[in-house]
């Protein structure tokens, strides 16, 4: 079997705090044999073109470092303030300042130059997400020949907001240097389509854009899932039962309703908490008889927009307090920090609604692990977003348009006043949709159509080109 090399912003760090992604690849990883490759985290004035290797918990983990400055135009830069907020249709949070491409591509250029020595013919090459669009191109330019893959976690944007994007036209031109592209939903792909059969519009002095020939990339979705059977059995551990313990004594007879989230503009945090606003001000027997809990942990904290959405939550969860709090009631608790996987296991079995309700996002891994944790005999009611790629799998669940925060309240209402056989059929129809689509079978999807059916034989060219650069 070809050996396989993935390539992501950041490699997965030791611990059992590692993501669904990383255990899914560690383990494909470990059949196939193969490299994680990344950004160790260390920024340099001078970094060593050469990876070191490191063993993470069994992995094997190759890790270079970035300079300050071309890290923060590649990262806090155009991928975080122009890519991100285009990427889920928020061109009024895009920053764009005209230097920052010159260093995203410098730092693609680098992972390309470090990662080159690396590559054996044969192996297949899996990179990861918005940060790393050039690197097929950069590879390529520098004579790799290698089955190359894509997968965008995130959704694709609109023709528009695409239009928004400096340098999009050579975006699209990297894309177009993978054999294979792999979004999150059908969303995506119908998007993806819709610039391919359209012409771009001509630039500031009038040039036209270059035809872009996508002949040899196929594109596909492959919805991302988690472990579903792994978030049954730890939603019953012993460390979910001392979090659900812990819990209990403070919520007494109250029904718990839980966010989880990264601190992200994207989230929907503030249309959320209107909404749980709302379910309260319109049925007072709600009052004193839920709780809201909204865990998110800070992400990305040196730009300026997630610093905004950090006070806009605190103020909005102030005002709800002021509103409805009593000396011995308290609506909604606001963690702003990060839990353990159990921990989190355990919260969303306790919770008897959650609410996923994202403005846009191209899964939404949290509807999943929402879906895994649930008590069969008592199961909760997942609330979710229409604009979540995880709507397109989980159709039991109540959607909702989450800017309309009327309808997320009514949402709320119905999920709360649900009976147990309403609860347990939609419930099923959600776990064997998570089962079905778990992560393991999404990198197993992605893989087989990477990997060509007949492995090619290293031929003298390619021991050439390696030579040649080593
Ligand atoms: P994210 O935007 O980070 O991911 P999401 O899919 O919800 O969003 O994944 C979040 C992960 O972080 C989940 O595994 C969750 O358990 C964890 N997490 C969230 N809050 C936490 C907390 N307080 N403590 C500990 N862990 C927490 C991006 C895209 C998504 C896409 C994923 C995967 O934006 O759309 O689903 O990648 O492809």
């Amino acid at each position: 079997m070809s050996r396989l090399i993935v390539v992501s912003n950041r490699t997965p760090g030791k611990g059992p705090a590692a993501g669904g992604l990383a255990v899914a690849l560690r383990k494909t990883l470990a059949e196939r044999e193969g490299f994680w490759f990344g950004w160790s985290g260390k920024l340099v004035e001078t970094p060593a073109k050469e990876a070191r290797f490191d063993d993470v918990d069994g992995l094997s983990v190759a890790q270079i470092d970035l300079n300050r400055d071309d890290h923060q135009a590649y990262y806090a830069g155009f991928s975080n303030s122009i890519l991100w907020p285009s990427f889920h249709l928020r061109l009024d949070l895009a920053t764009i300042e005209g230097h920052w491409y010159e260093g995203y591509r410098r730092v693609n250029a680098q992972f390309a130059r470090s990662l080159l020595p690396l590559i054996k013919p044969g192996d297949i090459i899996w990179v990861h997400d918005y940060h790393l669009i050039p690197l097929a191109s950069e590879l390529r330019a520098l004579g790799v020949r290698n089955r190359i893959g894509f997968y965008l976690h995130i959704p694709f944007p609109t023709l528009d907001a695409l239009y928004a994007i400096p340098n999009h036209q050579q975006l699209m031109q990297d894309l177009s240097r993978y054999d294979l592209i792999g979004m999150q939903a059908q969303r995506d792909i119908s998007a993806f389509n819709e610039f391919v059969e359209h012409h771009s519009p001509p630039d500031l002095a009038g040039n036209e854009p270059q035809f872009i020939d996508f002949g040899r990339t196929e594109v596909a979705a492959f919805p991302i899932g988690s472990d579903p059977e792994a978030f049954a059995k730890l939603a019953v551990s012993s460390a979910a039962t001392k979090m659900i313990k812990r819990m209990e004594p403070v919520l007494g007879k109250q029904t718990l309703i839980l966010g989880v989230d990264r601190l992200d503009y994207s989230k929907g945090l503030p249309q959320r908490v209107e909404a749980y606003e709302k379910l309260l001000a319109n049925d007072a027997r709600f009052r004193r008889n839920v709780h809201m809990l909204q865990v998110a942990p800070p992400s990305r904290d040196s730009i300026k927009e997630y610093q905004e959405i950090s006070e806009t939550l605190d103020a909005m969860c102030g005002r709800v307090m002021g509103r409805f709090a009593e000396p011995d009631w308290s609506p909604l608790t606001y963690v702003k920090r990060a839990y353990g996987q159990a921990s989190l296991a355990g919260l969303y079995r306790l919770a008897k609604v959650g609410l996923v309700t994202p403005l846009r996002d191209g899964m939404n891994l949290v509807a999943h692990e929402y879906v895994g944790s649930q008590d069969p005999k008592d199961p909760g009611v997942l609330v979710l977003s229409r604009f979540a790629g995880a709507a397109e799998i989980f159709d039991t669940a109540l959607l909702v348009n989450p800017f309309d925060t009327d309808e997320t309240a009514e949402a709320l209402r119905m999920a709360l006043d649900m009976p147990l056989d309403e609860r347990i059929s939609r419930w099923q129809s959600l776990m064997e949709a998570a089962r079905k689509h778990s992560v393991e079978n999404w990198s197993k999807s992605f893989l087989d159509r990477l990997t060509p059916s007949t492995p090619p034989k290293a031929s003298t060219r390619d021991f050439l080109y390696l030579a040649s650069v080593a």
